[in-house]
């Protein structure tokens, strides 16, 4: 179903990446989350998508995007931040205010007034965007923590396009937001939306909490997936969509005959061994230095899985210019080589790391030789690489370890191993129980956790959230969606 004309898709970044070098400008795919998500959708529908290149002064390289947009089977519309405003608005407001503190790292957070005028001034310059995006019909589709004052500056601008909001991160609980010193204008800017969608019920109870403290008189009706507020008249609805992948191209690709000769180079390379797979984007709340911790005292604990075991960490670049990220890759690294010093042996390492981005074919081709993937975040909106997994596991013989505090832990805790991050001794237990998991419990297990995610895949996530945006009655919406 698509009750939408046309979609105009608004986040902080384009889904590509222009950069220069000596030979002069290149355009590459970006990575993350979103971008994995909301492309395949776009090819899908056309439509525009609105953000910025993630470069400054590249007015010269623009007729790339052009080629970009003629092959994608859509637009794109860059946005323009001077160096200035990537600093206060991207590293200052989004990445040292609204991440941590919706993270729950609420001491990392620096509350600077300057970011906060930042933030305004970069979404009003997002809105502007958007109202010069031709088809006037179109319903306006804003993404993530970068962008919540959009709606709110599209509605100023006269803007008559309906608009809706998803949030890729938790929404924190009440006693971290009510820290936020702009906590009444940023949540009444989210009320501006007719929708404003979570990853998680949870996200959106939290949410809630925070309304009826700081907007007494809006009151809620309804239940389920989605509920519908009443404020001066007007509704906004608010849901829980969790967000998935491309289900059956993860499939495609994992069955594929190249990826088919590359899992048994892979485990030949790894000499019987078996593999444990993290992937993370580097990041304070993927819990990176925590999982490296159990898996070492896994090792002391259990010394049969010394020479029988390899940690494959891979991590994926991120925030580079950002010292504390920096801080924690410097950490990760050296208790990589801790670990490594500890435990090695002639022919063995029991933590193998890279630190790169890994194409499509190659990343699916280590989800499906790995026994085992660690996917353990502090704190999670949803986290797609769990969902990657399960869906490369096309034999059915892995297993998913999974924080209780990833989002997707509210979909797939019938099939994964459900765990505490902070909990190094349990987790380092719980790493010897999955590996000792009789197979045909593992298969069981994995086919609930596939059939959870084949049903609910990125194309029914955006027709639950465009449903939910257009459909004229609550009771329209499937009463056991998220
Ligand atoms: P992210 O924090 O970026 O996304 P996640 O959902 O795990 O986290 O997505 C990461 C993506 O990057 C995955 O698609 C993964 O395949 C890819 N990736 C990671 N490491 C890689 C590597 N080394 N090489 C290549 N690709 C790599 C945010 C939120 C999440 C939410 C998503 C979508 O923080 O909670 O799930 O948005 O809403």
């Amino acid at each position: 179903m698509t009750p939408a004309k046309g979609l105009i898709v608004v986040s902080n970044r384009l889904p590509v990446v222009l950069s220069r070098n000596e030979d002069g400008w290149g355009i590459t795919t970006g990575a993350g989350g979103l971008v994995s998500a909301m492309a395949p959708v776009l090819r899908d529908r056309g439509g525009t998508w609105v953000g910025w290149t993630g470069a400054s002064g590249e007015h010269e390289a623009e007729s790339l995007l052009g080629e970009f947009s003629r092959e994608a089977g859509y637009s794109l519309k860059p946005v323009r931040l001077e160096k200035e405003d990537v600093a206060d608005f991207y590293y200052g407001f989004a990445n040292e205010v609204i991440w941590p503190l919706f993270h729950d790292f609420q001491s990392l957070c620096n509350f600077f007034p300057k970011y906060w005028k930042s933030y305004l001034r970069v979404n009003e310059l997002y809105a502007r965007a958007v109202m010069d995006s031709g088809d006037p019909e179109a319903y306006v589709w804003v993404h993530d923590y970068h962008l919540m004052h959009v709606g709110e500056m599209l509605k100023s601008m006269g803007s008559r396009r309906r608009a809706g909001f998803f949030l890729h991160i938790p929404f924190p609980p009440m006693d971290n937001y009510l820290k936020l010193p702009w906590r009444r204008r940023l949540l009444s800017a989210l009320l501006e939306y007719d929708l404003v969608g979570f990853q998680t019920y949870r996200d959106r109870r939290n949410f809630m909490q925070s309304v009826q403290v700081l907007l007494p008189h809006v009151k809620p009706q309804g239940r389920g997936p989605v509920i519908e507020l009443l404020l001066d008249g007007r509704k906004v609805r608010l849901g829980a969509f969790p967000i998935s992948i491309d289900y059956r191209s993860f499939v495609r690709t994992a069955r594929s005959p190249a990826v088919s000769g590359r899992v048994n180079e892979l485990k030949s390379a790894m000499d019987g061994r078996r593999m444990l797979l993290a992937v993370d984007r580097l990041d304070y709340s993927k819990g990176i230095t925590f999982r490296l911790e159990a898996f070492r005292e896994a090792l002391e604990k259990y010394p049969g899985l010394r020479g029988n075991v390899t940690l494959m960490q891979i991590m994926v670049p991120s925030r580079q210019e950002v010292p504390r990220y920096n801080a924690l890759k410097q950490e990760i690294e050296r208790l990589v080589g801790e670990i490594n010093g500890l435990f090695s042996r002639p022919g063995w390492n029991p933590v193998q790391y890279q630190y790169r981005s890994l194409g499509r074919e190659e990343l699916v081709a280590y989800y499906r030789a790995a026994s085992m993937a660690i996917v353990t975040p502090l704190r999670d909106g949803m986290n797609l690489v769990a969902k990657e997994y399960c869906a490369c596991n096309v034999n059915r013989r892995g297993v998913l370890l999974l924080s209780e505090f990833a989002g997707a832990a509210a979909q797939l805790q019938n099939g994964a191993v459900l765990v505490n991050p902070f909990d190094r001794e349990g987790m380092a237990q719980s790493i010897k129980e999955a590996l000792d998991m009789p197979a045909e419990e593992a298969r069981r297990r994995m086919d609930r956790m596939r059939d959870v995610i084949r049903k609910n895949d990125i194309f029914r996530w955006v027709d639950m959230f465009l449903l939910a945006a257009f459909s004229r009655h609550l009771d329209d919406f499937p009463p056991t969606y998220a």
